[in-house]
């Protein structure tokens, strides 16, 4: 049968007399029965990516292209008079995640398949996602964010296990999606629910009774947790992923062949921050369940659990309270003390321990009885190894090593960006797609004006796509002959959307004072905050007022606008990110741990504005100083700067006038008259007397480095080779090459034989 002939027979009538809902059904069914019939990733040995936090974004046109026939659907469609694009806008986006955690986890999965590694990932099917970001008088307000339809990825299956919480029971149901590699085999993305979640105690906003866990388990992504209600509910959720996670994981090693007694050459994995680190007791306690005493049980267990630290904030490592604990998974308690006690006796360090002052260290539980710690980049896990974990780093050396973080090209090039695909084959061949270390052979055309002239118009034409989208979407007018200068990612003091305002506000006033830029900026921001996190919204306040005032001043916005995404998410960076000039990665330096959006701009040839920080530094290392523009504080220079702890923020507000004049703007006449003064001021009060993430001292630089990038975009050929130094070296940023790292590094997957069986043979 002809793809015509399939489709229109799923649909029982012609492409052409169908709807684009019709289409979209017929084509997503297509996809599952594509990837039913594929192969699926097998092995002796199998990884278990476990992660609160799946980004997957749309998975249509995705699959369609790891399938390789996206182009004959395209065409197919198109000679019927139908749009794939418009059929793709039907499709809702899961907000199974915050950010570049997430995100990652989802890449991780893309190259897990493409590589034909036998390994899984699991996590949670929340109803409602994260939620929906909605704008309103310039402030953010949370709606819940549905995505399952009727016809959607998941596929519900037979499995199902009863889980034991403090006081009660709730039985869980497994829904799966299947992961298509490129031209290659299939894995699953296991996503545990309750049967028994109800939808309808949820209403318009995202509050809901967060005691009633029975109903309200797998409703939302990580709820408020601002109070002990909405942490606790955290740990519960935690503990059912987990606990689903080790059934699962236990049996399925059973039926490959295991006695449990050998489960570490059967079973690797993965911890994603500390978010799944009660899978070390469960597992510890489901060993038990099955006649493995404690002592083999930790064994076992130390030789199976890998954990990857992504963040160095002391808010965001779990600390949880022996009570949470106690009340929702007392089973787990008397094993975590066991833990705690083996290193209390062994270990002099008193800042290793598990618990300490009634709280329980997520962290130091996965480091004692993993066998692996990995930081997300170069800079990163050096801080981790001699700062952060240095007390660790002393006890466990081998234990610790480094996985830079990497993007899947698929979606990040290929299905985001098909004009840069096509014009990157056209010139080397297909190879990069499947390694991409061959985009260096771009190099060969740094001086082909022919070549960098395509380069340029591939970029003009991505900026007038957004410039359409957004006006369609959101209503937004932008001018897509201005420079595209973008900083997408979530909201927090510490990436310093702040910083970027301080130069927005400068550059109004420059604007006003007749210096006006001689190319027009539009200067685009995208975040979502944490629902309870006060000052990250009151900075999303300050980007809507001052969006809103530019707008409407005609002296400043033929030169100057500020454009604010509503609900920045995958769908959104897929059309952000290729229509890309100046990429800003503008984190205090030590605090990124590595960013992936920066190596997504760099992928689709926008030049980098950035700190020395997380990946960026490796960014910079590639591409050389010429094609990046780095400023700022060093990470030593800033560690150093917390420890004499003699920062004082006003003191630089007092000392330079442009900084002066841009921070009392913020509760100036003309703000508060389109603002909340309660936010205003409190935003104002948290930079002058705090500024916590050291926005001030970076400042001058910041905009040095600024103006002398705005500056040689004017010269288009010289911009066009940066952009082209950018994409050829993006090779390394692979996931690809990340997932084989971690499998040749710490999965060890291929491994038919252990070592063991290798000693035996030749005994
Ligand atoms: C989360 C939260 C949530 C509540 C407010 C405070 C706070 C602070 C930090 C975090 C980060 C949690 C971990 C995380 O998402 N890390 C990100 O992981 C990415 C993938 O490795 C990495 O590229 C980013 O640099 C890192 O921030």
């Amino acid at each position: 049968m002809s793809l015509k002939e399939t489709i229109e027979s799923k649909l029982q009538k012609t492409i052409k007399d169908s709807t684009n809902e019709e289409l979209y059904i017929a084509l997503l069914n297509f996809v599952k029965e594509q990837a039913k019939a594929k192969e699926s990733n097998e092995g002796k040995k199998k990884l278990y990516y476990i992660s609160a936090e799946f980004l997957i974004g749309k998975l249509l046109s995705n699959n369609l292209i790891n399938l390789k026939i996206y182009d004959e659907v395209k065409k197919l469609l198109a000679e019927e008079g139908k749009s794939l694009a418009e059929i793709e806008e039907l499709e809702l986006e899961p907000s199974l995640g915050n950010g570049g955690l997430g995100r990652l986890a989802a890449c991780f999965l893309d190259s897990i398949a493409t590589l034909g590694l036998n390994g899984d990932g699991v996590g949670l099917n929340y109803h409602y996602g994260l939620f929906k970001q909605v704008f309103e008088n310039n402030l953010q307000r949370e709606t819940p964010n549905p995505w399952i339809t009727e016809n959607s990825w998941l596929n519900r299956t037979e499995t199902s296990y009863t889980i034991h919480f403090g006081g009660f029971d709730v039985q869980s149901r497994l829904y799966d999606i299947d992961v298509l590699g490129y031209e290659n085999r299939t894995t699953k993305l296991h996503l545990f629910d309750i049967e028994s979640v109800d939808e309808s105690i949820v209403g318009e906003t995202i509050d809901f009774d967060k005691e009633d866990i029975r109903k309200n388990l797998t409703l939302f992504l990580y709820p408020d947790d601002s109070d002990d209600k909405g942490r606790i509910l955290r740990v519960y959720q935690q503990y059912f992923m987990v606990a689903n996670a080790a059934y699962l994981i236990l049996d399925e090693a059973v039926m490959r062949g295991s006695n449990l007694h050998d489960l570490a050459d059967y079973v690797a994995v993965q911890i994603n921050d500390t978010h799944p680190s009660m899978v070390i007791p469960e597992l510890i306690r489901q060993l038990q369940e099955r006649g493995i005493l404690m002592d083999e049980a930790i064994d076992i267990v130390s030789k199976v659990c890998a954990y990857t630290n992504h963040t160095i904030l002391a808010e965001a490592l779990e600390k949880w309270p022996i009570w949470f604990l106690e009340k929702a998974v007392p089973q787990l308690m008397p094993i975590i003390r066991e833990l705690d006690n083996r290193v209390k006796k062994t270990v002099k360090d008193e800042s290793t321990y598990i618990i300490k002052n009634g709280l329980v260290h997520m962290a130091h539980m996965d480091i004692h009885y993993g066998y692996s710690v990995n930081g997300v980049a170069f800079l990163h896990t050096e801080i981790l190894k001699n700062e952060e974990l240095n007390n660790f780093y002393k006890l466990y050396p081998e234990k610790f090593n480094n996985k830079t973080n990497g993007i899947t090209f698929r979606r990040w090039l290929m299905s985001c960006n098909p004009e840069l695909t096509e014009l990157i084959t056209e010139l080397i061949g297909e190879g990069w797609k499947k390694d991409a270390s061959e985009l260096e052979k771009l190099l060969a055309y740094k001086d082909d004006e022919l070549v960098l002239g395509k380069l340029l118009t591939v970029k003009d034409e991505k900026k007038s796509m957004l410039a359409q989208y957004l006006k369609e979407t959101q209503g937004i007018v932008v001018n897509p002959d201005s420079i595209f200068d973008i900083q997408v990612k979530r909201l927090h003091e510490y990436k310093r959307q702040q910083l970027n305002m301080l130069y927005v506000i400068d550059k109004y006033f420059e604007i006003k004072a007749g210096l006006k830029p001689s190319m027009p900026i539009t200067v685009f921001f995208g975040a979502k905050a944490a629902p309870a996190y006060t000052i990250a919204k009151d900075i999303i306040h300050l980007i809507l007022c001052m969006q809103q005032i530019i707008a409407a001043d005609p002296e400043v916005s033929p030169y100057l606008s500020v454009v604010m995404v509503e609900n920045y998410n995958v769908t959104l960076a897929e059309k952000l990110i290729p229509s890309c000039d100046i990429s800003e990665q503008i984190s205090l330096a030590s605090k990124e741990a590595s960013g992936t959006g920066n190596m997504k701009f760099m992928l689709n040839g926008a030049v980098t504005l950035g700190t020395m920080d997380g990946a960026n530094v490796e960014i910079c290392e590639l591409v050389g100083v010429d094609n990046i523009y780095t400023f700022g504080e060093s990470s030593d220079d800033v560690i150093a700067r917390y420890a004499r702890g003699d920062y004082s923020a006003r003191s630089y507000y007092e000392g330079n006038a442009s900084i002066k004049r841009a921070i009392d703007f913020i509760v100036s006449d003309t703000m508060l008259a389109v603002g909340c003064e309660e936010n205003l001021r409190r935003l104002y009060g948290e930079l002058i007397n705090k500024d916590w993430f050291m926005t001030f001292p970076d400042y001058e630089s910041y905009k040095a480095a600024r103006e002398k990038a705005y500056s040689d975009y004017e010269d288009r050929t010289e911009w066009a080779k940066k952009m082209l130094v950018n994409i050829a070296k993006a090779g390394f940023f692979s996931s690809d090459r990340t997932i084989d790292q971690y499998n040749k590094e710490i999965w060890k997957l291929d491994i038919e034989e252990t070592e063991d069986e290798i000693k035996k043979k030749i005994a």
